[in-house]
């Protein structure tokens, strides 16, 4: 097994009497009728079916009298009981014999076939069916960090899945498969270009590109967004300035708009990085973010889009970076285009393995935030680390900001249901590229399964979600799919233990953001650098960010503020990101900090050798080329492990000046061979 085809294999189900019983149901398709959408609907029942039970399942080209179907139906009363159906919700019910798959558009039946086939590849039964469904987010999508030439920014995938150079001529059928899964998860928008962006998306050639890729995704309800360079109306426009206030610019940028409009009338929107890491932006014109994101609104016109503005923002040099982007648009609240929203990355420094929530969401009440999680493991160990991100995501949008009292959690400041927001998105840097398997490490497709799914509906549980993922990808054998759950659900801790325990971060190789580099004390700024992050001294350890340090902790709700701003109290998980804690300082598990830290380093880096057991456990019941795939890459995540435990215990026991706790056995090579490892890797 190649893994191309991701979650949706529809191999046939081997238990003939399962297949005799699901086939009661599934006879023929019928309903489809001529819209492309419904098409993709029936197309891709009838595909897995016919594929998971083992005989062609005929779609029906006029509505049949006959039972014993699957009936699609567009009903724009549709309802589910109690709760009414969202534009894109979908119910499934039986009726006289037959299944029906209903909602109130073309794209809810979609979702619905796509339910459907989940039912049955999860081997759900399908008689009696009652479910129904709502979206809780409105816009569902993924950020490709892709570049025009083909490369992918922090993608460890191969390269981008857009030929650029083949467009618009040629249509990969990648384009169709990609379609297929995202809708299958429930996404229904894709960011296409990098927010490092290339003027050159704007040109009349690439948007005559994008248009093509938009049709071939349109029938799977995936609405095409793009990032944009802010300097654009320069570099393409011929103008001198890209000033948002400037009449110029503003013609500029809405003649484009209606240019991307007539090209792809579906378009979703835009996407900005700006005044961002030497990307461009309104503050060079000493205009705001809000100046900047509300012409772009405004250029949109009567063109049913919207602006997910970035607030990803540092500047070098002052003060803590955690509070630096809350700083820059707090203020702005209420200051935003209705059709502006802006888009926060889940914790306040980087898509660190853990972080405490950004201190935006819940503080912004009057301003839809877009809550963006990182797929592609940039700090999480690239393709060779098993890490399942479900338990990530689920953290992030659970906590409870506590911006409207209790239960304020992330997930409802995002949905809009604290702020009663119309607009809600959700976004996640895709981890797919050009390699076979699309993710590289195979379990890098459960990550893409579990946002969609957690996009789609956020109280659903990570676990639930892997175990899903698992019975469709990977074997349906009850005792194999508890192994690999459990592996699942346990793998993000894991990581977290063998590289960043206790709430240390951002301590890994510069630039590249691989492998461990606690040491590293210079680098372009100060930010940039590792020691700015641990703080490591004779005393202890941890970025002081109470009161008597940064202060940043105050970003947040008292209620909050109260739980993480007491050492005593605060979560271990959180420690180090808000406490300088000495090193003999006795910590709730009764061991001391430096203590703690050495035996999670070692216990992280073993439990990799658990995950190689569990691994090696369920082999009987999974492809021998897949197995084997990721039997090979846990060997290298436990030689990683291994050197991310030797580099922080050495280097951090330099300060504590203590030897390992029984019975942690010293590491066999010393902190300089072990920097020399890191240099070697960092050569050019
Ligand atoms: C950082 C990445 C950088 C991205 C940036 C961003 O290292 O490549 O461009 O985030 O999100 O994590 O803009």
């Amino acid at each position: 097994d190649d893994g191309y085809r991701l979650w949706l294999k529809y191999d046939r189900i081997a238990d003939a009497a399962a297949r005799q019983q699901y086939l009661r149901n599934a006879q023929f398709i019928t309903g489809a009728g001529t819209s492309p959408v419904l098409q993709a609907a029936s197309g891709e029942l009838q595909r897995g079916l016919s594929g998971l039970l083992g005989q062609a399942v005929p779609a029906l080209a006029t509505v049949s009298t006959r039972t014993g179907g699957i009936v699609l139906r567009v009903d724009k009363q549709a309802s589910a009981g109690e709760q009414p159906l969202k534009a894109e919700g979908y119910r499934l019910f039986s009726e006289k014999n037959n299944l029906v798959i209903t909602g109130r558009t073309d794209q809810a039946v979609l979702y619905g076939a796509f339910a459907l086939l989940r039912q049955v590849q999860t081997r759900q039964p399908l008689a009696g069916l009652n479910i129904s469904s709502n979206p809780r987010i409105n816009f569902r999508l993924l950020n490709h960090w892709d570049n025009q030439n083909g490369t992918v920014e922090r993608g460890y995938a191969g390269s981008s899945i857009w030929q650029w150079y083949e467009l618009p001529e040629r249509l990969d059928p990648r384009y169709t498969d990609y379609a297929r899964a995202n809708a299958s998860v429930g996404i229904n928008g894709v960011v296409i270009n990098n927010v490092n962006a290339s003027a050159r998306y704007l040109t009349a050639e690439y948007i005559g590109k994008v248009a093509s890729v938009a049709g071939v995704l349109r029938p799977y309800g995936q609405r095409v967004y793009m990032s944009v360079f802010w300097a654009a109306p320069k570099v393409i426009g011929g103008l001198k300035t890209a000033d948002p206030l400037d009449p110029a610019v503003k013609q500029w940028w809405a003649t484009k708009s209606d240019e991307i409009y007539k090209a792809i009338p579906d378009f979703g929107g835009f996407l900005v990085k700006a005044n961002s890491e030497g990307e461009p932006g309104p503050q060079d014109y000493n205009r705001t973010h809000a100046d900047g994101a509300n012409m772009l609104a405004q250029s949109l016109g009567r063109h049913d889009g919207v602006v997910m503005w970035r607030a990803f923002v540092y500047k070098a040099g002052s003060g803590d970076r955690f509070a630096q982007a809350f700083e820059d648009f707090q203020p702005l609240d209420g200051k935003f285009d209705p059709k502006v929203l802006v888009q926060v990355k889940n914790g306040p420094i980087d898509f660190q393995a853990r972080e405490p929530f950004h201190p935006l969401f819940g503080a912004m009440p009057k301003t839809p935030l877009v809550l963006e999680v990182q797929l592609t493991q940039e700090y999480l160990g690239f393709a060779t680390h098993l890490v399942y991100l479900g338990p990530l995501i689920k953290e992030v949008l659970e906590a409870d900001t506590y911006a409207e009292g209790p239960g304020s959690t992330v997930a409802k400041v995002v949905d809009g249901t604290v702020d009663n927001h119309a607009l809600s998105a959700i976004a996640g840097v895709a981890n797919i590229g050009s390699d076979r398997n699309w993710t590289g490490h195979p379990v890098g497709q459960a990550n893409w399964y579990a946002f969609g799914r957690l996009a789609w509906d956020h109280t659903l549980s990570p676990a639930a979600i892997a175990q899903e993922w698992t019975k469709m990808t990977l074997t349906t054998e009850p005792a194999a799919v508890r192994t690999l759950t459990d592996m699942l659900v346990r793998s993000r801790n894991i990581y977290v233990r063998y590289t960043t325990p206790l709430g240390l971060h951002h301590i890994m190789g510069e630039s590249i953001h691989f492998g461990p580099q606690p040491w590293l004390a210079k680098s372009g700024r100060p930010d940039w650098t590792a020691v700015y992050y641990h703080k490591a001294d004779s005393i202890g350890l941890g970025f002081d960010r109470t009161a008597t340090g940064s202060n940043a902790l105050a970003l947040y709700k008292p209620e909050v503020q109260k739980q993480w701003g007491n050492p005593q109290t605060c979560p271990l998980d959180y420690l180090l990101w808000f406490h300088h804690v000495g090193w003999n300082q006795r910590l709730p598990t009764g061991r001391t900090l430096w203590n703690e830290l050495a035996t999670r380093y070692y216990t992280g880096a073993d439990s990799v050798l658990w995950l190689q057991k569990q691994w090696a456990q369920v082999r009987p019941q999974l492809d021998p080329a897949l197995h084997a795939d990721v039997a090979a890459r846990l060997q290298t995540q436990r030689k990683e492990a291994l050197w991310w435990r030797d580099a922080c215990v050495l280097y951090f026991q330099t300060y504590a000046r203590q030897p390992l706790p029984a019975p942690l056995a010293p590491p066999t090579r010393t902190l300089a061979e072990v920097k020399d490892l890191v240099n070697l890797y960092q050569l050019k």
